[in-house]
């Protein structure tokens, strides 16, 4: 038979921890079933997972079958490769000068206010040539390949004028295709009001309405319309047009929301049925039942939290009591979190959300890859899926979000291909 072979046999794994389970987002108890073999193996056949399961059982699966090279675990620990469901991935520039405002106090949306944060990441991306944008980018997806992850977010939203937007998901697109991280494109238009509208928000609603929206979804250059529904930025009402024009010219929804002010965002991802609501801190107990009832999947964003200095956290414990699947992201961005270690955000979900070690690898697995409508491909091991997967080391999970601010990687498996060695980018 011409594909009487393996091209990768990763063998001697310690704790392979599978995500197996329900083909819907974990909620509750599930998060913390994590489908763990011990004694484990992966066979590989082109880029996806052809057997899976006790190392003895895998050998006698593949009896016979020409093994083209084999792969040492030394008995560490084994995941499906991560995923990170939100970032502003393309942009020009950094605002590391916003630092020292954030120590005299100013928050936020006060820096913003006085047109800096996203208004100045806007002014720096709109001078950025494309390959610039496109160099900047790619050393970022190289260190969240090196920290683990194998699909990420990305959003646009720095752009804010038909050219610019196009301009920055054009670059989300040539990365999807050049670089080892697989990339989901969100066009997020309504991030901010540019300074060119100041004072006519409405015009640049229907900028975005009219001519954004279609033009993107004609280029096919997004999957999915997100929005910054917040005190200042969007309203509730000006957000729940937006996407429900989106929803028509057939974009997934995806929503910033209640992130400092309680506005009512999560009951709109609700009621509009985004995939995911962002953020939540300020969500209220109506507007995360609201999410539950509409199989909405909550994105928390604790590094966003902390980086921002703020008191209050996500309520993920309120939210997987109520069965509200969670999932965890770094908001990776210029402003808000300028990070791209997905494994600092593990640790902070412990200790600021009060997450579990094990509701947390579900959270940054298979719910991130239901939060960007791709768990039929990624997020757990199994038969069929493709071959995403991360050999760390260390030799059990607590150890990651504990031993922290470090890079725990060794190796990363994409689609069948070993990417990451000995924590390098090969
Ligand atoms: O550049 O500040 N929150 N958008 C909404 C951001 C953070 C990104 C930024
Ligand atoms: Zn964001």
């Amino acid at each position: 038979m011409n594909d009487n072979h393996i091209d990768l046999l990763v063998y001697n794994i310690g704790t392979l921890l599978t995500l197996q389970g329900t083909n819907q987002a974990r909620k509750g108890q599930e998060m913390s079933e994590l489908g763990a073999i011990s004694g484990g193996a992966i066979a590989i056949q082109d880029e996806r997972i052809f057997a899976i399961g006790q190392e003895a059982d895998v050998r006698a699966q593949i009896q016979g079958m020409k093994i083209v090279q084999s792969l040492d675990a030394r008995e560490q620990l084994v995941t499906p490769g991560l995923v990170d469901p939100h970032t502003h991935l393309v942009h020009g520039g950094s605002r590391e000068h916003e630092l020292s405002l954030k120590l005299k106090g100013a928050t936020y949306m006060e820096i913003l206010a006085q047109g800096g944060g996203i208004l100045s990441t806007v002014r720096a991306t709109r001078a950025a040539s494309e390959q610039d944008l496109y160099d900047k980018a790619r050393r970022s997806l190289d260190v969240m390949l090196q920290y683990g992850v194998t699909t990420a977010e990305a959003k646009s939203g720095y752009g804010l004028t038909l050219e610019d937007e196009l301009k920055q998901l054009r670059v989300t697109q040539k990365l999807h295709h050049e670089h080892p991280v697989d990339l989901v494109s969100t066009f997020m238009g309504a991030h901010m009001v540019p300074e060119e509208y100041k004072g006519r928000s409405e015009a640049y609603i229907q900028l975005i309405i009219n001519e954004m929206l279609p033009a993107v979804k004609k280029l096919g250059l997004a999957e999915f319309c997100d929005v910054f529904c917040e005190h200042g930025v969007f309203a509730v009402d000006e957000s729940e047009r937006i996407l429900t024009a989106a929803k028509a010219l057939g974009f997934g929804l995806k929503i910033h929301a209640d992130e400092i002010e309680p506005m009512g965002g999560a009951a709109l991802a609700g009621k509009l049925g985004c995939i995911s609501a962002e953020h939540l801190l300020a969500a209220s107990d109506e507007g995360l039942k609201a999410m539950q009832q509409a199989g909405v999947i909550a994105v928390c964003l604790p590094a966003t939290s902390f980086n921002l200095r703020l008191k209050k956290h996500a309520r993920a414990r309120t939210m997987i009591d109520m069965e509200l699947p969670v999932a965890l992201s770094t908001d990776y961005n210029p402003g808000s979190s300028p990070t791209e270690s997905i494994q600092l955000v593990m640790t902070l979900a412990c200790l600021n959300l009060g997450m579990t070690p094990e509701e947390v690898l579900t959270a940054v697995t298979i719910n991130a890859a239901h939060a960007i409508g791709k768990a039929d491909e990624i997020g757990s091991l199994e038969v069929g899926k493709l071959a995403d997967i991360v050999i760390y080391n260390a030799n059990n999970l607590a150890y990651l979000p504990y031993h922290f601010g470090i890079n725990h990687v060794n190796t990363v498996i994409k689609r069948g291909k070993i990417v990451v060695s000995d924590g390098i980018k090969v």
